[in-house]
């Protein structure tokens, strides 16, 4: 946090523009699954109230060694993950779900094997709209990914 907001106290001084931009950009609803101990997904809300669309490039994290920006698509029928080049939009005065079966933040080569309840720090990159940092709790138990709609409902 504290080089977060040292990154942003920078931007302020050099170009005021920059750190306007900072405003309007929130994560909300994120969490984590994993199904072994070598690789995780996150998942959440990113709303975006600015007038300018704002592109996810990539994220970071001291949880694992390779952290990736992943969707899926059918391939010959079977849903498989890749890779997303060139970042993830989330459209200007909108939002964009980072959900099961679609866009998510992988984790690959975790540092421990995380459990239920533990936190993933993730370090965000939107390009010129700046970075945000966010705590992920693991919720393997979670029953949509949608963000915002979950509710538990068989606990
Ligand atoms: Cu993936």
């Amino acid at each position: 946090m504290t080089m977060i907001r040292m990154t942003l106290a920078a931007l302020a001084v050099v170009t005021p523009a920059a750190a306007f931009a900072q405003d309007g950009l929130t994560i909300r609803d994120a969490y984590v699954r994993s199904a072994n101990s070598k690789t995780a997904a996150a998942f959440m809300v990113v709303q975006n109230d600015r007038d300018a669309e704002c592109r996810l490039t990539g994220a970071s994290s001291d949880a694992a060694e390779l952290v990736e920006l992943h969707t899926h698509s059918e391939v010959d029928g079977v849903m498989k993950m890749h890779k997303i080049e060139g970042g993830i939009a989330v459209p200007a005065g909108g939002d964009h779900a980072l959900a099961r079966g679609g866009d998510h933040v992988m984790l690959m080569g975790l540092a421990k094997p995380l459990s239920d309840g533990d936190t993933v720090a993730l370090v965000l990159d939107f390009g010129d709209c700046g970075t945000r940092q966010v705590d992920a709790v693991l919720d393997n138990d979670r029953a949509d990914g949608a963000g915002g709609h979950a509710d538990h409902q068989s606990h």
